[in-house]
């Protein structure tokens, strides 16, 4: 079994239980079967907005395909699901000396490990990774990023606690370079989107980047908790606003039944979602691809 497969059994076994009490009766579908699929959809997360155009997708598909029975529901829906999602573009990292990415997100959602874990991935692949410790803020949380820089063998730079996350991001930068590392990832703060000066604090983070490194940075990532659902959406549209995000990673999808939230980030936001965490360990958190992740949902 995979890790799509085994990082996403709560979201499976929600989904494809209910869905399977629709489709194993070898009946017509009517508006009752209607209603069921849309409960599920909403049950699983997908939000109001995604399910609708769903729904939509399905009832044409039903319709052109001459569909009569719930149990030829299974492979429609399944097709509807996959027109919402798609895989994310290349990773903006390459033909220069040095990269930036930007973690931003709520408080406890996962950005610190998720950093680590791709400090792992990139450095697998070959990269010169290099971290800087922009959470200031939060007590112990420099010391939580320099734990995992041991663990996966890629320096951090710090500053002191307390102290400005921009200037930690400067020095970083010169560090990146005094060092020769090719990619330079920055942790951030945990911060609510809805305050005004923390989010502007992102805002001055940004800049540093841009003055140091040209075009920096080259990647933003919004960090979602998954097990949020549909409120990881609201937060995501303010973050959008305030620093132009230009991707996602859903990060703790192996702990929730509402992996439905995954669809909504490409309808509602229209970002794309780079990378999911499907678990604690280093290795558990993979590049999203769209069709293993709807396989994911319907295979046993
Ligand atoms: N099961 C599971 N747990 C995860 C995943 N990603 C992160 N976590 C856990 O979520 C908790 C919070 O993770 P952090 O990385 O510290 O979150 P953060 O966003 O940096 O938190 P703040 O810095 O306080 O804002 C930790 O216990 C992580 O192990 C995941 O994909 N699956
Ligand atoms: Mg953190």
């Amino acid at each position: 079994m995979g890790i799509f497969n085994r990082g996403l059994s709560k979201t499976r076994q929600s989904f494809m239980g209910q869905l399977g009490q629709i489709i194993s009766g070898t009946t017509d579908i009517d508006e009752d079967t209607w209603e069921d699929v849309e409960a599920i959809l909403i049950q699983s997360d997908l939000g109001v907005e995604t399910t609708q155009k769903i729904m939509q997708d399905l009832r044409d598909r039903v319709e052109i395909e001459g569909i009569k029975r719930t149990e030829k529901l299974q492979k429609a829906l399944k097709q509807s699901l996959r027109t919402l999602i798609k895989d994310p573009p290349p990773v903006n990292l390459s033909g220069r000396r040095l990269s930036v990415i930007l973690i931003v997100g709520v408080n406890g959602s996962g950005k610190t490990t998720s950093i680590a874990k791709l400090a792992h991935h990139f450095s697998e692949q070959g990269r010169r990774v290099v971290l800087a410790a922009g959470d200031t803020f939060r007590a112990a949380a420099i010391e939580q990023l320099q734990k995992w820089g041991e663990r996966v063998n890629v320096p951090v730079i710090a500053g002191q606690p307390g102290g400005d996350p921009a200037a930690v991001v400067y020095d970083a930068t010169a560090a990146a370079s005094a060092r020769n590392r090719d990619l330079l990832m920055i942790d951030t703060a945990g911060r609510l989107h809805t305050n005004y000066n923390l989010m502007e604090e992102l805002a001055k983070i940004r800049a540093v980047t841009a003055k140091a490194v040209t075009d920096a940075p080259h990647e933003v990532w919004l960090v979602l908790d998954g097990t949020t659902g549909q409120n990881a959406l609201q937060q995501a549209k303010k973050f959008k606003e305030a620093v132009e995000v230009t991707g996602v990673i859903v990060t703790k999808l192996d702990g929730t039944a509402k992996g439905g939230m995954v669809f909504a980030v490409f309808q509602e936001l229209g970002l794309p979602v780079q990378f999911i965490g499907l678990g604690e360990g280093m290795d558990d958190l993979v590049e999203f691809r769209a069709d293993k992740f709807v396989d994911s949902l319907f295979e046993d």
